[in-house]
């Protein structure tokens, strides 16, 4: 049922999580960058052209409103200049490179469709229920294999709720009679890290009524095998019973 070659590809996908700590990290560089240069060199100016009461109101050179700096023959324009055109290119670049990985994040990575898994979300007061694709259905927590890209079709019984997770980076409207989309990966690295499977907790991210607060769901990644062995018996009940919450796969040969 599943291809190995995609397997492979799974752990060379970035997580929506990776993308936004990366832009985090980025902008807060360059803003710890700038601002350090910025102050620095306000403070050398106060201190360089202090009033040390050696200098006579004749000489004084003050700026004219409406007019650009250009009196001293163009030094003053040059460094106007200089500092709008690296603010320009600085602007500029962050918005191409955070535009750029933002469509990642709105696309996921290609997958060619095949190895995908598509689950229905349907929120409710107060509650998250999913449809997996062979027609099994979950209610609070969504089990889910490491290493495929789990594409989340959202939508809500009853008012508005917000489907996500934080720790994931995941966050998407659940409306009644529409269908907003999202998509994560976790890779088996990460479930191997965590002790054989990763847990995430959801939460309602919409005020939706008095146990908004109480709306919560969890998404467990197995192993691939695992979730394989799990979801292969969803069909008779007896194999979900057992896994909920544990996250551990029942025995092979258990139904029937
Ligand atoms: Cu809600």
């Amino acid at each position: 049922m599943i291809d190995p070659v995609i397997l492979q590809q799974g752990s060379d996908w970035r997580a929506q999580a990776e993308v936004f700590e990366e832009i985090f990290f980025v902008f807060l560089a360059l803003g710890t960058l700038v601002g350090t240069i910025v102050v620095a060199y306000t403070l050398w100016n106060v201190y360089k052209y202090r009033d040390d009461g050696d200098r006579s109101d004749e000489e004084f050179d003050a700026p004219v409103v409406g007019e650009l700096p250009t009196g001293q023959g163009g030094p003053k324009a040059k460094k106007l200049f200089l500092s709008f055109g690296l603010s320009a290119i600085v602007v500029i670049s962050l918005v191409v490179y955070a535009y750029g990985l933002l469509l990642y994040v709105e696309q996921g990575p290609d997958t060619g469709d095949e190895g995908n898994i598509e689950i229905t979300v349907e929120g409710y007061q107060y509650g998250w229920a999913y449809e997996y694709p062979n027609g099994h259905t979950e209610r609070g927590e969504l089990i889910v294999p490491a290493d495929h890209r789990i594409n989340l079709n959202i939508t809500s019984r009853d008012v508005w709720h917000n489907f996500g997770s934080s720790r994931l980076r995941i966050k998407s409207d659940a409306i009644p009679g529409e269908y907003s989309q999202t998509w994560f990966s976790v890779s088996s690295e990460t479930v191997r890290e965590q002790g054989g499977n990763a847990t995430y907790l959801v939460q309602c991210f919409e005020l939706c009524g008095p146990g908004h607060s109480a709306m919560k769901g969890q998404i467990t990644v197995l192993p691939q095998d695992e979730w394989e062995e799990w979801y292969a018996n969803t069909g008779n009940g007896s194999a979900s019973a057992s896994i909920r919450g544990s996250g551990v796969a029942a025995p092979s040969g258990v139904s029937a």
